[in-house]
């Protein structure tokens, strides 16, 4: 007798218990952490010294070369093997895998930014289940095509003489860059699933928004759902789209699911939508979307997304000086303030949620909306994403491929091809994700790093050149069209703009790399205005806690063997010593240099945020390099590798505030400037003018009123230089910009000499400290000014409502630093500097 099937919900089991692993043909069976690299689990089991510390990078190198094995076992009862279907989901793997299940192999994987799904209902056994991964060491994978190529690619960022990490797809940091430790991992590195269920599942549930206005959004709900059935089934599927206040819209469709793939559509239209708004331009609003498959009125399938409803356009239009770049969001035009993200670990399963949402809030702290995920990383975790979405921070998306060409061979643009659907199907949702972009300073590789020099066999350059058409200007664009048609796609960053030819300066976004590479002032980039700055940046040293995780005293000097293994620029400490000497007077103990090397970094990347934010409409966006790091190192970061904000990402903060009174000299005159973000006009403002000595007395001053529009920049006010101060290295204009209510929308000080021309009193820093658990408060005073205030206690991660700042004479200033590991009755030595401490 046929009797009816009671539908249940789908059960998710996560396989991450009783995993083992052991390097192949060694019968050495250790326990493994799932999701996980085999580095780090060759650590927890101290059989790899801890690689971050010292010169260790060398030690751990082998790992590389090996070949892995990971196993485990599960149950599995007889109701779950009744059920309809099972599939065995992983996430992530890193990056050759044999998947053998019960002895049968279910796959070999050959692409880390994929995830696999395999039905494995025809090989589960009642009781006990044995999944064994084999991980083929990606160096002897690959080192075959690099023999047989021919020609060495150009990739130089591979810190290795056999430079096969274009052969794989496999993140390009992990072989080593030039902030980067040489990591070359194997792994299970994201979840691993077992999913039972009866007659279908959701593959794919994707919120197209086909319109977006204040009165309404019209959403096309697209769910594919698997069918497991062998005859047709009658189903109902409903959405619902409901907000936190209650507002809710639902959708509902009886249909026949056939056997195998069914595309459902059905539309909802939200009436006066709460539109997600970009940070500092109101609330990231989202939205609650559910999609459900009924069978007999039980549940068999669901799934959730939060959904933020906004239009994001990049507008590339031909005007009088060039062609425009630049994003509008609901509409409006949206200068983009933001930083270069890379991957926040040299082993990336350390990353937790917790983490990419502690670096949004330092995002969104330092009034930023939006970052640049640079394609020598990878696609993010969702979580990423979620976070960014949360926090109105649009995300710049490369894919994966960065400074160097790669293989365009048919088994290549197969597997681009893979990871391009299924991360393009894993993003497109979320409100945040603004762009697509093809690659990293490829095009720019190609036309001006002198590779048709290097190969001088034409046909080389021209295979590299169609390979290049073939990946970034027909793959990924059809790729894009087919399953994200709403968003921008760009073949490369930069696609025109180049940092040595000016004329190229009218269009496009540019990586302008003239105060690093090019050895220039950081006045420069006052005139080396691009329509959009998407990459430019300065080194600095992590502060001294930082370095003491990796180095011992003895090995506190600019050029120790430890510290050079921490510098991976080869002219890094060159440039930072011949650009502070510029501006400051170069200390010569180490940990003064460190000091100064942070305030150096801070005040020259700020000026140039400045210049692109005073430049606006010509110039609509600027995101520095790099907003992290991967491990504790001497680079272009603002944040280092334990959260501890350099000063730069405080002086970010300032030069993203919502409204910026910025002063420059211009000719004969001081110009200053007041930008604002905000979309509404500050009407009858004061800007006061205050000339001042450094004991704090006022030589002059002067109000001007004015106006603050919406959403611009302007010429705020014009005042002759000459004749403003008769003692440049003793006097400072203090520049307050307030509202009609008196509230300070801005407070900025302009110096009239360098810090190595200044006269700075060697004044006392008076402070009182309150600890409490968890939070400390510092009040600081001084009699006379004191620059480039750092306050340091012994404790990672610290977080400071501000730091590096400058204290006015007589100022007093309420610092609060807030962490976990601060205790009422435990108290940290405070160490305070300014930078008259370092001459
Ligand atoms: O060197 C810092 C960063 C890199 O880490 C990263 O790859 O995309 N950087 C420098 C440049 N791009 C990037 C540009 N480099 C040059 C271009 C032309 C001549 C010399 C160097 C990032």
């Amino acid at each position: 007798m046929l009797c009816a099937k009671e539908y249940k919900k789908s059960e998710n089991l996560i396989l991450d218990k009783g995993w083992e692993f052991a390097q192949a043909g060694r019968n050495e069976w250790l326990p493994a952490t799932v999701p996980g690299t085999v580095h780090q689990d060759l650590i927890s089991h101290h059989k790899l010294p801890d690689p971050f510390y010292g010169m260790n990078e060398q030690k751990v190198q082998w790992v590389e070369n090996e070949d892995w094995i990971y196993k485990t076992t599960f149950n599995v009862t007889d109701e779950q093997l009744s059920r309809d279907a099972a599939l065995l989901v992983f996430e992530g793997l890193d990056t050759y895998a044999d998947i053998y299940l019960n002895g049968s192999l279910l796959k070999r994987t050959d692409n880390m930014f994929v995830g696999y799904t395999l039905p494995v209902k025809e090989v589960l056994r009642k009781g006990e289940n044995r999944l064994q991964i084999l991980f083929h060491s990606p160096i002897k994978q690959t080192l075959p095509q690099w023999e047989t190529n021919g020609f060495d690619y150009p990739a130089d960022n591979d810190h290795s003489d056999k430079r096969v990490s274009i052969y794989s797809r496999k993140a390009p940091y992990s072989y080593g860059w030039d902030w980067g430790i040489r990591l070359v991992t194997s792994g299970i590195w994201r979840p691993v699933t077992l999913t039972f269920y009866d007659v279908a599942r959701l593959d794919d549930y994707y919120v197209r928004q086909a319109s977006v206005t204040k009165e309404r959004a019209e959403v096309e709900n697209r769910l594919t759902v698997n069918c497991v059935s062998t005859a047709p089934q009658k189903a109902e599927v409903t959405v619902a789209c409901s907000y936190k206040n209650g507002e809710k819209v639902t959708g509902r469709k009886e249909v026949t699911l056939q056997p195998g793939t069914n595309h459902i559509l059905l539309p909802l239209e939200i009436k006066q939508p709460h539109l997600w708004m970009p940070n500092g331009w109101g609330e990231p609003a989202l939205y609650d979307f559910e999609a459900e498959v009924k069978v007999d009125d039980k549940v068999v399938a669901s799934q959730k997304e939060r959904i933020g409803l906004r239009t994001i356009k990049v507008v590339k239009e031909k005007d009088d000086q060039g062609e425009s770049f630049y994003f509008v969001v609901n509409g409006e035009p949206m200068f983009a303030k933001g930083a270069n993200f890379i991957p926040d670990d040299a082993l990336l399963p350390a990353i937790t949620e917790e983490r990419y949402r502690r670096l949004f809030k330092d995002v969104k702290d330092a009034n930023m909306n939006m970052i640049r995920v640079w394609g020598g990383g990878i696609y993010e975790d969702d979580a990423f994403y979620r976070a960014a979405d949360e926090n109105g921070i649009l995300v710049w998306q490369d894919f994966l491929f960065a400074c160097t060409t790669y293989p365009s061979d048919p088994a290549f643009m197969k597997r681009v091809e893979a990871e391009a659907e299924y991360n393009i199907k894993r993003l497109r949702n979320h409100a945040s994700l603004a762009m697509w972009c093809g690659n990293n300073e490829i095009y720019e590789g190609m036309r001006y790093w002198g590779w048709d020099k290097k190969y001088t066999d034409p046909g080389i350059m021209e295979g590299m050149k169609q390979g290049y058409d073939k990946l970034f200007r027909e793959l990924l664009p059809r790729k894009v069209a087919e399953l994200d048609p709403d968003r921008f796609y760009m073949h490369g960053s930069p696609y025109e703009a180049n940092w040595g030819r000016p004329e190229s300066w009218t269009i496009a976004d540019s990586h302008n790399w003239g105060i690093w590479y090019g050895q220039k002032p950081f006045e420069s980039l006052d005139t080396e205005i691009p329509r959009f700055m998407s990459e430019f940046g300065f080194q600095a040293f992590p502060e001294m806690k930082t370095i003491a995780t990796f180095a011992s005293p003895e090995d506190y000097a600019l050029e120790s063997e430890v510290m050079n293994a921490h510098q991976k620029a080869t002219i890094g400490n060159f440039l930072i010593k011949k650009t502070m000497g510029l501006y400051y007077k170069v200390p010569e103990d180490f940990d003064q240099l460190v000091y100064m090397g942070l305030v150096l970094q801070g005040v020259g990347v700020r000026h140039g945020l400045e210049a692109h934010r005073r430049n606006r409409p010509y110039c609509m966006g600027t995101l520095y390099w790099q907003l992290n790091d991967s491990w504790p190192v001497v680079s272009w970061s603002s944040i280092d590798y334990y959260g501890n904000w350099k000063a730069l990402h405080y002086q970010a903060k300032r030069a993203f505030a919502p409204v910026l009174v910025n002063a420059i000299k211009e000719g004969e005159d001081l110009n200053i400037y007041v930008m604002s973000d905000k979309l509404e006009a500050d009407k009858e403002v004061t800007l006061g003018l205050r000339v001042m000595d450094f004991n704090g007395k006022v030589l002059s001053k002067k109000d001007i009123k004015g106006e603050v529009p919406a959403n611009a920049s302007v010429l705020y006010a014009k005042e002759p230089y000459a004749g403003m101060t008769t003692s440049p290295q003793n006097t400072f204009l203090l520049m307050t910009l307030k509202n009609k209510k008196g509230e300070v929308l801005s407070e900025e000080i302009y110096y009239f000499n360098h810090a190595k021309d200044q006269e700075l009193p060697k004044t006392e820093i008076r402070y009182k400290v309150k600890p409490m658990d968890g939070k400390y408060e510092v009040t600081l005073s001084a009699k006379q000014l004191a620059r480039d205030v750092f306050i340091e206690i012994p404790v990672q991660g610290a977080r400071f409502t501000d730091n590096f700042f400058d204290l006015l004479p007589g100022q007093t200033k309420k610092v609060i630093i807030t962490s976990e590991k601060l205790k009422k009755d435990e108290k940290v030595d405070i160490t305070i500097r300014q930078l008259s401490d370092t001459n």
